[in-house]
């Protein structure tokens, strides 16, 4: 017998609103207790919440980025009654550690750690190891100083690792550092010294700051396992580092420099991936070393420019959808070489086709516009052309193929765009597909779209066609490997049976990603759905 049980935070200390940088499962997955589900980072550590139930998990309540406290629901997950016995008995056996009522009481959020004399400036300080909560004699797994570096307050001098969790001992001042006292591998306690440091600049408040304390929950920093990427326009978004061993410091590195850390090859203790791993990455990058699929690095920030010095202007914050897609165009803009094929369909017997059954559309409670007619020539093409149906996997070196049809389309919404998926289109009738259409393009507009009705596209359409242009070029979404934009149909001039006849003519733009796709397929991909839309009599075949 199934239960559903849920999954929440557990206590992290006194942290709240902490965000979630990696999302381990997805739906349908099957978990082991202990696996990761999620992994949360503060400024100064990364844990992952593991399932505490052996089971499959039934639905995700959470995703990248989003920010969590203690309490909320993570999961749903169906659990069989006789593993959860197995589990509450292997719990007994090994109990969790939790943390004292007195280290509860300890505000969480951390920073070094001494008592910061009121010495003149400059004068040599010694920095020990704080108070982290956390048992003794905790691995160094990374020492990002070296002798005659200036550190800035805050900045990490080392990262521990428990078994539980990693955590940066940020620097107390502001300085040169002196000696090193400490390296990779070493074991260390509270009171440790870690370097000495010519201080040139004193804290202004002499104080004991707080410590690093491993959070109460069950948290390591342990790499979670490998779960199948979700090939859906919600993972587009999702930076999959369940794969990754890497500290808070070095995956704060990689993000400022937009490294994608599954690219690094990590030669810390373990395979883990160091700061210096990022470095010569990106050094290599640089050098004009070949990247592999997904990876890129930001290229040079726009500077800041005052536009107030030209005339009045607002301000205004892009809203949340806007930002994951700005991130996410940005991303397969960068790594994806797109070539974009134009093509035109002669639509005007679909036209008089369409016109004759509006009405019964209506019927149908639904309306008949060209688009359901060209989901329907995409259908038939990525039949025909099965590459188009496929993504390029995470190494760069395979092509997954994909024997479902799951057709995104790109719907502009107040709040900025939004790719509901019509699942499975090639199982539905045209009236069918209108509906869909028509009901998913109202719920995207209301913001009421679920997350499962976004997820799982193989090929994107974007249609610009009811409000004008003759092309463009679409950027493609990753990890499709094409995208068809629609432009407005115009009636042209065609030369037929020796002479110009009027036609209405629609205009495609297929951009298709150029590691996976060649030229030629590209041409005949958009050749095959114009065939189609000219002649939907086709479509039944
Ligand atoms: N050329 C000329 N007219 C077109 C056209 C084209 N390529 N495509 C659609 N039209 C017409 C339709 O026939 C309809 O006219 P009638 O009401 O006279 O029949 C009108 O434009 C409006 O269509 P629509 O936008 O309501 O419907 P759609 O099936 O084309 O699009 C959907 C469906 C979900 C995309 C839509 O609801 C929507 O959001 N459209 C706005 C455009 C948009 O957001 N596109 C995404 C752009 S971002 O990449």
């Amino acid at each position: 017998m199934t239960t559903i049980k849920e999954v929440r935070v557990p206590d992290i200390g006194n942290y709240t609103g902490v965000e979630v940088i990696e999302v381990g499962v997805k739906n349908g997955a099957s978990v082991k207790a202990e696996d990761s589900l999620i992994t949360l980072e503060t400024e100064k550590a990364s844990m992952d919440v593991p399932s505490p139930f052996n089971g499959t998990i039934k639905e995700m309540k959470i995703k990248l980025g989003d920010k969590v406290s203690q309490g909320d629901l993570i999961a749903l997950v169906e659990v069989e009654e006789k593993a959860q016995e197995e589990v509450s008995k292997e719990e007994q056996a090994q109990p969790q550690s939790v943390v004292s009522e007195k280290e509860k009481a300890k505000p969480q959020e951390p920073a070094a750690t001494k008592t910061v004399p009121s010495a003149p400036s400059p004068s040599l300080e010694t920095v020990t190891v704080p108070d982290t909560g956390a048992a003794k004699e905790v691995e160094v797994i990374e020492v990002a100083v070296k002798p005659g570096d200036i550190v800035k307050q805050e900045d990490t001098l080392i990262t521990l690792e428990s078994e539980k969790a990693s955590m940066d001992i940020p620097s107390p001042y502001q300085g040169k550092i002196e000696s090193v006292l400490i390296k990779v591998g070493d074991k260390v306690s509270q009171g440790d010294k870690i370097v000495t440091m010519h201080v040139a600049m004193q804290p202004k408040v002499e104080e004991t700051k707080e410590v690093v304390t491993e959070p109460a929950a069950k948290v390591q920093a342990q790499p979670s396992k490998e779960v199948p990427k979700s090939i859906s326009r919600e993972s587009v978004t999702v930076h999959d580092f369940s794969n990754v061993h890497a500290g808070p410091a070095t995956r704060r590195m990689a993000r400022e420099l937009g490294v994608d850390l599954r690219q690094v090859k990590g030669t810390g203790l373990r395979n883990r991936i160091v700061t210096k791993d990022v470095q010569a990455f990106v050094k290599s990058i640089m050098q004009g070393a070949p990247q592999g699929a997904g990876s890129g690095l930001q290229i040079e920030k726009v500077p800041e420019i005052d536009f107030s010095q030209f005339g009045e202007v607002e301000v205004k914050p892009l809203s949340r959808i806007k930002k994951w897609t700005a991130k996410n165009l940005y991303r397969n803009w960068v790594t994806i070489p797109h070539v974009t094929q134009f093509d035109e369909a002669d639509i005007t017997e679909l036209e008089i086709f369409r016109q004759e059954n509006k009405q019964a559309a209506e019927e149908h409670g639904t309306k008949l516009t060209p688009l359901p007619f060209i989901i329907m020539a995409c259908v038939s093409a990525l039949k025909t052309y099965p590459q188009f149906n496929a993504s390029l996997a995470s190494n760069g070196q395979d092509v997954v193929f994909k024997k479902y049809i799951n057709i995104g389309v790109a719907v502009d919404t107040p709040n900025g765009l939004v790719v509901p998926v019509i699942k499975n289109a090639d199982t539905k009738s045209l009236f069918e597909i209108a509906k869909e259409l028509g009901d998913l393009g109202v719920l995207a507009r209301e913001g009421k779209l679920k997350g499962e009705q976004m997820q799982g596209n193989c090929f994107t359409i974007s249609s610009l066609g009811s409000v004008g242009g003759t092309a463009f070029t679409p950027i493609i979404n990753s990890p499709d490997v094409a995208i068809l934009g629609v432009s407005k149909v115009q009636i042209k001039p065609i030369f037929m049976n020796e002479q110009f006849v009027p036609r209405k003519m629609l205009p495609l733009s297929l951009s298709y990603d150029h590691r996976v796709i060649d030229g030629v397929e590209g041409a005949k991909f958009a050749a095959h759905i114009a065939a189609q839309l000219q002649d939907i009599r086709k479509l039944l075949l």
